[in-house]
């Protein structure tokens, strides 16, 4: 039995030396002293011994079993530490590497254009009203004085979707919704996506954006119209920029007019981008009709109000020298880059 322990500490003596990992280190302590082990075997068999020799031998087995642990305990301290130091090292990070460049993104062109008019109106003291794209009828048309039988109404411009509910084909509905709920001064601008049933080409799309603006309050008069319009447009498109009116007619504004600006390529001269005309259309616009004010709620007799209608694809076609509208919203990486 003597011999057979010491037999055990001279081979876990000369194993451990050879132990080179974590893994080797646990198979030795398996080996001897696992539930199956050698030591563990032999100190099992105590029962067998004298009663002298059991002290002898139970002593002996102790010292070679706290031996083992002490030793593969050290051994583990020393391998850990040279894992460490040899993950170190591996771990080196070369702070002169050139980096990996990840590809970098952009807002869309109209997006662009979008944030652009929404920070200007914004300077001026207008908030932003977001609202349903799938409207009633009597916030797209009824409420706006746009009667049963006007010609904009007919199925070929607007998209049903059931009886009385239709996509918004303006934003206008939203701006109803703002007078029915909040009462006046109001400075509001809706923008989004409206929606006409119009066949795609160079200059229509089904799906289109608009910023339609909204100012009521107590003496608002077509003067307010033309400062806040053209401090707009000189903000957009520069300080030179000239705006003018013509007379126009909308249902819901009374009077009504387009806006066109001085041509921001020949400054008013004529060129091939004005068509000759030294004018370009940009907007339109006019003083709301009392009819629709009557119809929120607030009475026509006591305040006034002007509204506008912007398109953003023909603002940002002009921005960009862009002659497709298709273009914007086939999203060709070759096109949307570019901007
Ligand atoms: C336009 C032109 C003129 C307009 C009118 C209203 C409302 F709700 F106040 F009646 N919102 N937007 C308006 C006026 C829109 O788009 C070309």
């Amino acid at each position: 039995m003597k011999e057979k322990l010491e037999q055990i500490r001279s081979a876990v003596e000369t194993e451990l030396k050879s132990a080179a990992d974590m893994e080797a280190l646990e198979n030795i302590r398996i080996k001897y002293m696992g539930k199956k082990g050698e030591l563990t075997a032999v100190l099992k068999g105590m029962g067998k011994l004298s009663k002298e020799e059991r002290p002898v031998i139970g002593a002996l087995a102790n010292e070679i079993r706290q031996n083992l642990e002490k030793e593969i305990e050290e051994k583990k301290s020393a391998i850990m530490a040279a894992e460490e130091e040899k993950r170190l090292a591996e771990e080196t990070i070369d702070v002169t590497m050139p980096g990996k460049r990840s590809i970098e993104g952009k807002l869309h062109p109209l997006t662009q254009v979008m944030d652009e008019i929404k920070r200007i109106f914004m300077g001026m003291g207008f908030s932003i009203a977001d609202g349903p794209e799938v409207e009633y009828d009597y916030y797209n048309f009824e409420a706006l004085n746009i009667p049963k039988n006007h010609p904009a109404r007919d199925t070929q411009d607007t998209f049903y979707i059931e009886d009385n509910i239709v996509l918004r084909t303006q934003t206008s509905p939203m701006q109803i919704r703002v007078m029915e709920k909040t009462k006046p001064p109001i400075r509001v601008i809706a923008p989004g996506k409206v929606y006409r049933s119009d066949t795609v080409d160079a200059t229509h799309s089904p799906v289109f954006h608009q910023i339609e603006g909204l100012v009521v309050d107590k003496g608002v008069t077509m003067a307010d119209l033309k400062g806040t319009l053209e401090m707009f447009v000189k903000s957009l498109y520069g300080e030179n920029t000239r705006a003018r009116f013509r007379p126009h007619h909308f249902p819901f504004t009374e009077p009504s007019a387009e806006m066109d600006i001085s041509c921001w390529s020949c400054g008013g001269k004529g060129c091939s981008v004005c068509k000759g005309e030294g004018w370009i259309e940009v907007l339109g616009c006019g003083m709301v009709h009392p009819k629709v004010l009557a119809n929120c709620g607030i009475d026509p007799e006591v305040y006034s109000g002007f509204a506008f209608g912007i398109g953003l694809e023909r603002i940002a076609m002009g921005k960009y020298d862009i002659n497709d509208l298709r273009l914007f919203f086939e999203n060709d990486l070759r096109f949307l880059s570019q901007f």
